[in-house]
């Protein structure tokens, strides 16, 4: 049985969703510290629990035979910033559960998510490698370095099977943007519907690796699926997809609302999104479990304001 903890986030959202269709709604546990979406809700299993109380989530791991648990509860850049101790905790505090877990064999894998913000200022910034200088600066992006640092410890020292990838940006519309930096490029989806334009909080050049939620949930569970002998990395995988700017993403949703315009008004996240890379080099994760993204920006763009039009009639 499959737990995802985390369950109502961005990411949460659609993996329990995919994975319920395909494993069957009842081998797929959501659980979350507050209730989600009705489409979620309605769909199968439910426990309301803190991720960082590991007797809560120990009992939900027995209580439901889980074998393998997604961990997609976070605290993400931008609101990080603003409650340092709190976002450490929960990022740090709910990863050590389920390694614990791991290690004394009660679940046998896990799916943790990293980030494109474990990459600082002296990271190369274009195709990014897979291994490379990371001084992360900000709480998320240093709680995701040693994340990273704690899975690979774990595989190695107590042979967990712990998964991990470097998620770009995430686009989606199932979900409310939910403090990222990278959150701008789904705000404006819902704007560009609603007024027909909007006031970007990151500047007009600042060119950000992203990625459409479809593409990022086939990738977690391909990875997931891929046998353990193939993985050559036990950090995180970097993972690319498309690359674009405030600028050309309104480009794109111009092409299909002709009349919509943007402006900016960069604020603390600016500062933030400087320090992280443009683009991605991904290779090794297309050598190790074939991966390959199907949404290039047109197509994403399309697809999220068909998206967002068919949840607002
Ligand atoms: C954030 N969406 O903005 C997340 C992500 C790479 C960005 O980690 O914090």
């Amino acid at each position: 049985k499959t737990l995802i903890i985390g369950a109502c986030g961005q990411i949460g959202t659609e993996l329990t969703l995919k994975l319920r269709e395909k494993y069957g709604e009842d081998n797929v546990i959501a659980v979350d510290i507050r209730e989600g979406n009705e489409e979620l809700m309605q769909s199968g299993p439910f426990e309301i629990a803190d991720a960082t109380d590991y007797k809560a989530i120990e009992d939900i791991v027995m209580h439901y035979e889980i074998d393998e648990v997604y961990l997609m509860a976070a605290m993400l850049s931008a609101t990080a910033e603003k409650f340092p101790m709190r976002g450490w905790h929960l990022n740090m505090d709910s990863l050590f559960n389920v390694l614990n877990l791991a290690k004394d064999k009660k679940i046998n894998k896990v799916f943790w998510p990293s980030s494109i913000a474990v990459f600082g200022p002296s990271t190369p910034k274009n195709q990014t490698p897979q291994t490379t200088v990371m001084e992360p600066t900000t709480v998320y992006g240093i709680s995701k370095q040693s994340g990273e640092r704690w899975c690979e410890y774990y595989h190695k020292k107590f042979g967990v099977d712990v998964r991990s990838i470097r998620y770009p940006g995430l686009i989606s519309y199932k979900t409310a943007p939910g403090g990222g930096t990278t959150d701008y490029a789904v705000e404006i989806f819902h704007e560009a519907l609603a007024v027909k334009k909007y006031t970007s909080f990151l500047s007009e050049e600042t060119a950000l690796p992203m990625m459409f939620m479809d593409d990022a949930i086939r990738a977690t569970i391909q990875l997931m699926e891929t046998p353990a002998e193939n993985l050559k990395i036990r950090s995180s995988y970097n993972l690319g997809g498309i690359s674009f700017t405030p600028k050309q993403l309104a480009e794109s949703i111009k092409e299909e609302i002709p009349e919509f315009t943007i402006d900016y008004n960069p604020d603390f996240r600016q500062d933030i999104a400087e320090t992280w890379p443009s683009s991605i080099d991904d290779s090794q994760a297309r050598k190790d479990w074939n991966w390959k993204h199907e949404y290039n920006l047109s197509k994403m763009t399309k697809a999220m304001l068909a998206g967002l039009q068919k949840k607002l009639n």
